[in-house]
């Protein structure tokens, strides 16, 4: 191909890929035809799977953030905040991203390698594939009804397994389990009904010959170099979302003129801030530096509940306030890459 040529298809490539994440969503091509995962899982399960029960998840999921806050958020911000979204956003970004992971982590000719990245992780964490199977296949058994097992990297870069319900996944904040999945198992009826009927643990010995290895490696090998991993991580921080809350809510309202929720939440202010100074910090923010802040912040909310219980002037509560959201925003700064 010729060199300017060449260019164009990358950089239209690149437009393209970033167009997919956000809405509105498309529908992504399966990466090969209907027919290839026969005899273990049959066309006409792919085809219906693919072009009806995926195309209503895009479908529903633009149709669910027009209009909303969301709308604007790439596909992985969005399924951070997926519980506050509601359901219709969390089921089916959840539904969108999932499949996607599904039809690239699935295919033929690539088998397990015990001696690439995700092969060694595998026999270091598990001790052979063969563990790993068994682990995520009880986790797909187990899971009552419909849902997904996955093997993911953790926040602190390790790899797991976990199953969720529905179409959560480990990246939601509704998700006990957090962190990057590289290698998902679809466990709904309509992935496996036709050809297996009730019998998802036939289903699920079937899914091992038709998994794409060379995708999951690559999975793996993003996944840990990925920035967004630390989101995942700071999403995991209760106590820094806890304050937030509280600071979020007092200072627009400051800004806005009103004290009264200071006036009102400065005790429950400093106490979130003790929270945060006596709780655990997520390993990769805990530094000096933060630490520091956090003492800081501790130290300004003490300071600013003094001043409330002694019923200061709006104007001094607004000086303090407003210095306690800049040491805030430090911390917040400190946790971004
Ligand atoms: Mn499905």
């Amino acid at each position: 191909m010729h060199k300017p040529l060449l260019l164009i298809c990358f950089v239209l490539s690149g437009i393209l890929a970033q167009a997919q994440d956000v809405a509105p969503f498309t529908l992504p091509a399966l990466p090969y035809a209907y027919e290839r995962l026969e005899p273990f899982i049959d066309a006409q399960t792919m085809e219906i799977h693919h072009s009806k029960h995926h195309q209503a998840y895009v479908n529903n999921l633009n149709k669910a953030l027009a209009g909303t806050t969301y709308e604007k958020l790439a596909l992985n911000d969005i399924m951070l905040r997926a519980e506050k979204a509601g359901n219709a956003i969390r089921n089916n970004a959840g539904g969108h991203y999932n499949h996607s992971l599904f039809w690239k982590i699935l295919g033929t000719g690539s088998n397990f390698n015990a001696s690439s990245e995700v092969g060694k992780a595998i026999t270091a964490t598990f001790g052979s594939v063969d563990s790993l199977k068994k682990l995520m296949n009880k986790e797909a058994i187990g899971r009552f009804g419909s849902g997904w097992a996955w093997l993911y990297v953790s926040t602190d870069k390790k790899l797991a397994v976990c199953s969720s319900p529905n179409q959560d996944n480990p990246i939601m904040d509704a998700s006990p389990n957090r962190g990057l999945p590289i290698l998902g198992i679809d466990v709904w009826e309509h992935a496996y009904y036709l050809k297996y009927q009730n019998k998802r643990p036939d289903y699920l010995a079937s899914i091992w010959s038709v998994i794409n290895w060379g995708q999951v490696n690559e999975y793996y090998k993003q996944a840990l170099s990925d920035p967004f991993l630390k989101d995942i991580e700071k999403d995991t921080w209760t106590e820094l979302k806890d304050f937030h809350k509280v600071m979020a809510a007092t200072f627009h309202a400051a800004e806005e003129g009103d004290f009264g929720p200071i006036r009102k939440r400065a005790n429950e202010m400093w106490m979130k801030a003790k929270a945060m100074q006596t709780g655990k910090i997520p390993a990769s923010f805990d530094h000096a530096d933060i630490r520091k802040a956090i003492s800081d912040l501790e130290k300004g909310a003490a300071e600013l509940n003094k001043m409330v219980n002694k019923k200061k002037k709006d104007a001094d509560l607004n000086k303090k306030l407003t210095a306690l959201h800049d040491v805030f925003h430090t911390i917040q700064g400190l946790c971004s890459h």
